[in-house]
C-alpha cells in the first residue's frame, strides 16, 4: 500500500475528498476544509454551500446557532468562486428518498459549520462559467487561464499532460536513460537559422534555444550514454495553425551505440507504457473529459493502448501511396498535412515515417553511403512519428564521422566555424548514437481529443499572445 500523501496544511485538516472517501471514519470529528464556493442555496437562518478544492467537492451545512450570525449572512450573499474556510463536524447527509425496488445510493457526507470565514471574495460577473458547459471561445478562455483551468474537463487535460510526463519519465528511467538540462541561451542554431528569436547575452548576439539537439549529444558524446531532457524549445515560425505555436515543451531523448530503429523501439515502449498507465489509473480524468464532451455532441475518446511495434511506413513508401492516390507529389518534396492525410487513411493511429532523403534532413542526421532510393536519391537515417496526421516526433541517427559533419554543414549553408563547440565533441571518439525530439503538446493532444494544441498548453506563446 502507498504511504498516504499528507494533504493537511495551516489552513485546512483535510482535503475535500477525503471527506467523501473516509466519511464514515470521521462522523463527528472535527475538520478544517478550505476551498472556492461553486454555489449556496437557503436563506434566513440555514444556508448549504457546495465547496471544492483541487481533490474534490463537499456541502458544507451553516446554521444559525452553530455559526455566528454575520458570518452566515456574508456567506448567503457571497458570489461563486470566492474561498472560504471552514471548520465544522463530519456528518451523514440525510439519504435521499428512494423508490421501493429502486438501489440505495452510498452514504455521502458533509461538514456541519461550527466556524467559517471568508479568505477571498470573487468579484462578479466571472469572466466565463466554472461549473456550467456553456461553449466559450479559446481566446476568452486563455485570457482567462486561471478561471478556465477550474473547470473539470481542462483541469483533467493538464492532469493528464502531467501523467504524460510522469509514466514517460518513469519509463525512460527504466530503461536507463539519466535525466538532463541544456542551456535554454545558445550562439548557434541547431534547426536552421531562419526561426530563430535573437537576444543580447550582454555585449554579443545569441538565441534561444530551438532544441537541446546539439547539447544532448555532447552529453552522449561526454560518456552519458543514454540522455532525456523534458524543457522548453523556441521557434520564431510565423505559423497560425492549430498545431505550432512560438514556445513548447520538446521531450528529447540521446542514446549512445544506437541506431534509428533502436530509438524508434525506446519511443513506443514509452508511448505504450503512458498509454497503459493512464488506462489503469487515470480512467477519472478521462471521464471527467467525457461528461463535457457529451454536452458538447463530441465523441468520447478511449484511452487503448496502442499495438507495438507502430507501423513503418518509408518515406519512398509514403510517396508512392499519395502518388496512387492521385495528388501530385515527387521524391524529395514534404509531406504537407493534406498528403499526410492519405496515409493517415491506411494508418490512423502511431505510425513511424523512416528513412528520409537526406537532402530534407539536418546536419547532424546520418546517413549510409548504400542507402539509396529506387531513383538512387541519398536516403537518412531521419524518421518522424506521425498521430494520424499529426507529426508528434522527429528523429533519427546522427552523424558521428566529423568530416562528413562537417562537410554537411557546408553543403547546407551553415558555417562550420559557429559550430565549432558542437564538432570539437566528436573529435576525440565517438559512439554511434540517435535520439528523438517529441512534441509534448501534440502527444498531449492525442490523449485528450484535443483539436488545438493550445488547449494543452497552460499560457501558450503565438505570434499573436505573449499574455498572461
Ligand atoms: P523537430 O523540429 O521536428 O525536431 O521538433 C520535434 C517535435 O517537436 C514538436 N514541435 C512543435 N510543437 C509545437 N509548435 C512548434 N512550432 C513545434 N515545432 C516542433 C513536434 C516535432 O515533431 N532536434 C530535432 C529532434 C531530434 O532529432 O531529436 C527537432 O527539434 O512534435
Amino acid at each position: 500500500m502507498a504511504e498516504p500523501v499528507p494533504l493537511s496544511t495551516a489552513y485546512r485538516t483535510h482535503a475535500l475528498n477525503e471527506i467523501q472517501a473516509n466519511g464514515a471514519f470521521l462522523i463527528d470529528v472535527e475538520v478544517t476544509v478550505c476551498g472556492f464556493m461553486e454555489a449556496n442555496r437557503g436563506k434566513g437562518k440555514i444556508c448549504f454551500v457546495d465547496l471544492r478544492d483541487g481533490t474534490g467537492k463537499c456541502q458544507i451545512f451553516l446554521k444559525e446557532g452553530n455559526v455566528d450570525e454575520t458570518i452566515l449572512t456574508e456567506i448567503q450573499n457571497l458570489s461563486r468562486e470566492s474561498t472560504i474556510q471552514v471548520r465544522g463536524v463530519v456528518a451523514q447527509k440525510r439519504p435521499p428518498k428512494v423508490k421501493e425496488g429502486e438501489p440505495i445510493p452510498p452514504p455521502e457526507y458533509e461538514v456541519v459549520a461550527n466556524h467559517a470565514s471568508v479568505l477571498a471574495q470573487a468579484e462578479t460577473p466571472l469572466p466565463l462559467g466554472v461549473t456550467d458547459s456553456v461553449h466559450v471561445e479559446l481566446d476568452t478562455r486563455l485570457d482567462n487561464r486561471f478561471l478556465d483551468l477550474r473547470r473539470k474537463h481542462v483541469n483533467a487535460i493538464f492532469n493528464l499532460r502531467s501523467k504524460i510526463l510522469q509514466y514517460g519519465r518513469e519509463h525512460l528511467i527504466k530503461e536507463g536513460f539519466k535525466e538532463m538540462n541544456s542551456p535554454k541561451i545558445i550562439a548557434a542554431a541547431a534547426e536552421g537559422g531562419t526561426n530563430l528569436f535573437p537576444m543580447k547575452y550582454f555585449d554579443r548576439d545569441a538565441y534561444l534555444s530551438q532544441s537541446p539537439q546539439l547539447y544532448k549529444q555532447l552529453a552522449v558524446l561526454g560518456g552519458l550514454e543514454r540522455v532525456f531532457e523534458i524543457g522548453p524549445a523556441f521557434r520564431a515560425e510565423k505559423h497560425d495553425t492549430y498545431r505550432h505555436l512560438n514556445e513548447f515543451v520538446s521531450f528529447d531523448i540521446e542514446m549512445a551505440w544506437a541506431s534509428d530503429e533502436d530509438v524508434m523501439g525506446v519511443q513506443e515502449r514509452m508511448i505504450h507504457h503512458i498509454w497503459s498507465q493512464v488506462a489503469a489509473n487515470e480512467q477519472h480524468f478521462v471521464d471527467d473529459i467525457n461528461a463535457y464532451r457529451l454536452t458538447q455532441d463530441m465523441e468520447p475518446i478511449e484511452v487503448i493502448p496502442p499495438t507495438i511495434p507502430f507501423p513503418r511506413v518509408s518515406y519512398c513508401d509514403a510517396i508512392d501511396l499519395i502518388q496512387q492516390s492521385g495528388q501530385e507529389i515527387e521524391w524529395g518534396d514534404d509531406i504537407e498535412a493534406h498528403h499526410a492525410d492519405i496515409i493517415a487513411e491506411k494508418h490512423n493511429g502511431f505510425h513511424f515515417i523512416p528513412r528520409w532523403p537526406m537532402e530534407m534532413k539536418p546536419f547532424y542526421i546520418y546517413h549510409d553511403e548504400n542507402e539509396k532510393s529506387v531513383s538512387g536519391g541519398q536516403l537518412s537515417r531521419g524518421f518522424d512519428l506521425n498521430y494520424g496526421r499529426d507529426e508528434m516526433t522527429s528523429g533519427g541517427q546522427r552523424e558521428h564521422r566529423t568530416e562528413i559533419l562537417r562537410s554537411n554543414l557546408e553543403n547546407m549553408g551553415l558555417e562550420p566555424r559557429e559550430f565549432q563547440f558542437y564538432i570539437d565533441g566528436f573529435r576525440f571518439g565517438a559512439p554511434p548514437h540517435a535520439g528523438w525530439g517529441l512534441g509534448v503538446a501534440r502527444l498531449t493532444m492525442v490523449l485528450t481529443g484535443s483539436r488545438n494544441v493550445r488547449e494543452t498548453v497552460l499560457f501558450p506563446r503565438d505570434r499573436r499572445r505573449c499574455t498572461p
